[in-house]
C-alpha cells in the first residue's frame, strides 16, 4: 500500500447537553478528522485532541500543526506503507501522542478496508457487543444530577461514572446511591482535581461501594497516587497519568493503579493500547476504554478495542447520541445496555458525506 496523503477536516459537532468537568465546560466538539489516501483506498483517523491543553498538553490547532510540519512529512521520508511503520517513523517525535495516534488509526483503516478486515478481528476481539458505561457531568444542583442519572439508567446504560470536583463529590455520590440504590455500577472521576492532602476526604467515598476513583491526582504524581491507595480502599484507577506501556507498567509495579482506564489517542495509539491491555491482563490489572466524547468514527474503534479479553469493566462507551443529535457515521444505538462491535472491512462505518460537509469548518489536503 502506497500513501498518496492526508486530508486533515476539522468538524464541529454541537453537544445534545453541556458537559462539564473539573477543568472545562464542552458545549461543541471540534473534532479534527484525518483521512489517510493511499492507492488502495482510503482510511479514517479521529484525533482526540480538546480545543486546549486542558485535559492533556495537546491541543487540535497543535495536532494539527505537528502533523503538517514534521509527521507526515516523516511518514513520507520513511516511505511508511503500514500501520506499525507510522510508530516507528514518529517514535523519534517526543509527545503529541494524540496526533500520532489519529495517524496510525487512518493508515490502520485504510490497511484493514483493503484487505477486508475488520479492526476488531485486527485487535483481537472475543465478544460481539460490549456493555455501555456513562459519563455524566458537573451539574448546577443534585435534582439536576439525580434527573440526567435517572435518564440514563432508565435508557439501559449499564454503568454511571460521576464526574467529581472538589465541592461536588461526596454529597453528589451519596445522593445518587440513595436514589438508584446499591446496585447501580458506579464511579467517579476527578481529572486531577485533588491532591494527597485530599487522602482524609476521599476516603470517605469508600463507604459508597464505587468500582474506582479515576485519576484523583496529578497526571505525573505517581507517587501520590500509591500513597493515597494505601488510605483510601475504593481502588485507584489512571487515567491521564497512563501516557504508554511503559508508564502502565511502571504504575502497576508502585501500587499506583488497580484498574486502568485505556484511550488509545492519548497513549498514542490502538496498537500501544493492545500493549497496555496485555500488560494489564498479564498483572492480573482490570481494564476498560475511556473515551473522548468520539463521533461514529473514532467510537468505531473504541467499541472494537472494548471487545477483547481483559476490558472487563464496563468502558465510557456510551451511544451516539449520548453526545450528539447527528452522529457523522450511521448512529451507534444502544441495544440492552450493548453496543454491537462493528464487523465490517476496518472501523466498519464511514463518515455520511452530506453530514460531513454540512458540519465541517475547514479541510486541507497534504500531499506525500
Ligand atoms: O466519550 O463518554 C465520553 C467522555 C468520557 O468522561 C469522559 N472523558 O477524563 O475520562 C475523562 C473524560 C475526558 C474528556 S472530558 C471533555
Ligand atoms: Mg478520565
Amino acid at each position: 500500500m502506497k500513501l498518496e496523503g492526508f486530508e486533515l477536516r476539522r468538524v464541529a459537532m454541537p453537544l445534545v447537553s453541556p458537559f462539564r468537568t473539573s477543568f472545562s465546560t464542552q458545549t461543541e466538539r471540534d473534532i479534527l478528522l484525518v483521512r489517510a489516501v493511499t492507492d488502495e483506498g482510503e482510511g479514517w483517523g479521529e484525533c482526540v485532541t480538546l480545543p486546549d491543553p486542558l485535559y492533556s498538553p495537546e491541543y487540535a490547532d497543535g495536532a494539527v500543526d505537528v502533523m503538517k510540519r514534521f509527521f507526515i512529512p516523516a511518514l513520507a521520508a520513511a516511505g511508511v506503507s503500514d500501520a506499525p511503520g507510522v510508530g516507528h517513523a514518529l517514535y523519534p517525535y517526543k509527545g503529541h501522542r494524540m496526533a500520532k495516534a489519529a495517524l496510525e488509526m487512518a493508515v490502520l483503516d485504510a490497511e484493514l478496508r483493503a484487505e477486508g478486515r475488520s479492526f476488531a478481528r485486527e485487535l483481537g476481539s472475543v465478544h460481539s457487543s460490549v456493555p455501555c458505561g456513562v459519563s455524566v457531568g458537573i451539574m448546577n444542583s443534585i435534582p439536576e444530577l439525580l434527573d440526567a442519572v435517572g435518564g440514563y439508567l432508565d435508557a439501559g446504560y449499564v454503568r454511571i461514572k460521576l464526574k467529581i470536583e472538589p465541592g461536588w463529590d461526596i454529597e453528589a455520590v451519596r445522593a445518587v446511591r440513595e436514589k438508584f440504590g446499591d446496585d447501580v455500577l458506579l464511579q467517579v472521576d476527578a481529572n486531577t482535581a485533588y491532591t494527597l492532602r485530599d487522602a482524609r476526604h476521599l476516603a470517605r467515598l469508600d463507604d459508597f461501594d464505587l468500582l474506582l476513583i479515576e485519576q484523583p491526582l496529578e497526571e505525573e504524581d505517581i507517587l501520590g497516587h500509591a500513597e493515597l491507595a494505601k488510605i483510601v480502599k475504593t481502588p485507584i484507577c489512571l487515567d491521564e497519568s497512563i501516557t504508554s506501556a511503559q508508564t502502565a507498567a511502571a504504575a502497576i509495579r508502585l501500587g499506583a493503579t488497580q484498574v486502568i482506564n485505556i484511550k488509545p489517542g492519548r497513549v498514542g495509539g490502538y496498537l500501544e493500547a493492545r500493549r497496555i491491555h496485555d500488560i494489564a491482563a498479564a498483572n492480573g490489572i482490570a481494564v476498560w476504554c475511556g473515551g473522548m466524547l468520539e463521533s461514529g468514527i473514532g467510537r468505531a474503534a473504541n467499541v472494537a478495542l472494548a471487545s477483547l479479553p481483559g476490558f472487563t469493566l464496563p468502558g465510557d462507551v456510551s451511544a451516539s447520541d449520548r453526545f450528539y443529535r447527528t452522529d457523522i457515521t450511521a448512529p451507534f444505538v444502544m441495544k440492552d445496555g450493548h453496543l454491537d462491535v462493528p464487523a465490517g472491512p476496518g472501523l466498519g462505518v464511514s463518515p455520511i458525506q452530506e453530514v460531513l460537509d454540512e458540519l465541517t469548518t475547514s479541510v486541507e489536503w497534504v500531499h506525500i
